[in-house]
């Protein structure tokens, strides 16, 4: 397996980065996790603008266009031979020394890695998921803003710890205030009458590329869709549940702090979106060759 790392591909035993990277001492970095479709790199440029956006949140300068970027990528996918991959592209702030000031690392880090993708076992899908809500708050957005993808997720990583504890996948993170903001690394929908309705991002929550393809199809299906302030009152009473994200796509939630949600399966909304995604990762994305 080859890894890119600055402008290099390398083998996986010798693919390393320095002790001093500011990524490892700090969290100080962003990143992405996307995938492919037999050959289809689903919404590219969508993950390539939230990289760029997250660095300059950060007022971390990426040394590479956008297009270099998505260059570096299907390069590294065709040095590994992958139609149906998952690609983890990270930038770190890079080398310096042992403080935090980030006018120390001279040149930012940029490595790929590209995998096999992990799916999910499949009666996530069919039976749906049981999840909690996790006593770990999202963080507050005036201190570290959710919608940066950085390499800091010690946040959703205690949540993580939160659902592990209570033998579960996945956890529900609110904001400060008490609101649904979204799971930990994926986010969250529920259907109560007919409508679709997920939190605004604006109240502490990363504006999934996942979520962004699902409000486009119910939107193309004449399924109301709303981005409305969600309580877990509100959740419990929900018809259906679902979370979306790159690697969970579309998974359907039937327990939420062991209480059933709707019917207690996947419900008819849920499946609509679906197949309707499915779809879409078949069609609308960047084509490569390996
Ligand atoms: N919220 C959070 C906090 C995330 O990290 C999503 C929502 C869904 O966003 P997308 O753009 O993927 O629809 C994410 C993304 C991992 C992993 O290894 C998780 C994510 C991304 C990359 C890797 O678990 N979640």
């Amino acid at each position: 397996m080859k890894i890119y790392i600055d402008g290099k591909l390398i083998d996986k035993e010798k693919a390393v980065i320095s002790v001093f990277d500011h990524g490892l001492l700090y969290g100080d970095g962003v990143f992405e996790g996307i995938r492919t479709y037999d050959g289809l790199g689903f919404r590219f440029k969508e993950h390539i603008d939230r990289l760029y956006r997250s660095a300059d949140a950060i007022e971390l300068k990426i040394p590479m266009t956008k297009e270099e970027m998505v260059d570096a990528m299907i390069m590294t996918l065709k040095a590994n031979k992958l139609r149906d991959a998952y690609i983890r592209l990270v930038v770190t702030r890079g080398p310096g020394d042992l403080g935090l000031d980030p006018r120390k690392c001279s040149k930012p880090t940029i490595f790929i890695i590209t995998y096999q993708i992990a799916l999910y076992p499949k009666e996530f899908y069919q039976k749906g998921l049981e999840i909690i809500t996790a006593n770990t708050r999202r963080n507050y957005p005036l201190a570290l803003d959710p919608r940066i993808k950085s390499l800091n997720y010690l946040n959703n990583i205690l949540a993580k710890i939160d659902a592990i504890k209570a033998g579960t996948e996945e956890a529900i993170m609110l904001n400060y205030e008490g609101y649904v903001t979204e799971c930990t690394g994926d986010n969250i929908f529920m259907v109560k009458d007919g409508e679709l309705i997920t939190s605004p991002v604006s109240i502490g929550a990363l504006e999934g590329i996942t979520r962004d393809a699902v409000i486009g199809l119910a939107r193309k299906m004449d399924i109301p869709v709303f981005e409305r302030l969600i309580k877990m009152e509100d959740i419990y009473a929900a018809d259906e549940v679902f979370l979306t994200g790159t690697a969970a796509e579309i998974i359907p939630v039937v327990r939420i702090d062991k209480k059933r949600i709707g019917g207690g399966k996947p419900g008819g909304i849920t499946l609509r979106l679906t197949g309707a995604f499915k779809e879409l990762t078949k069609s609308d994305g960047v084509r490569y060759d390996v």
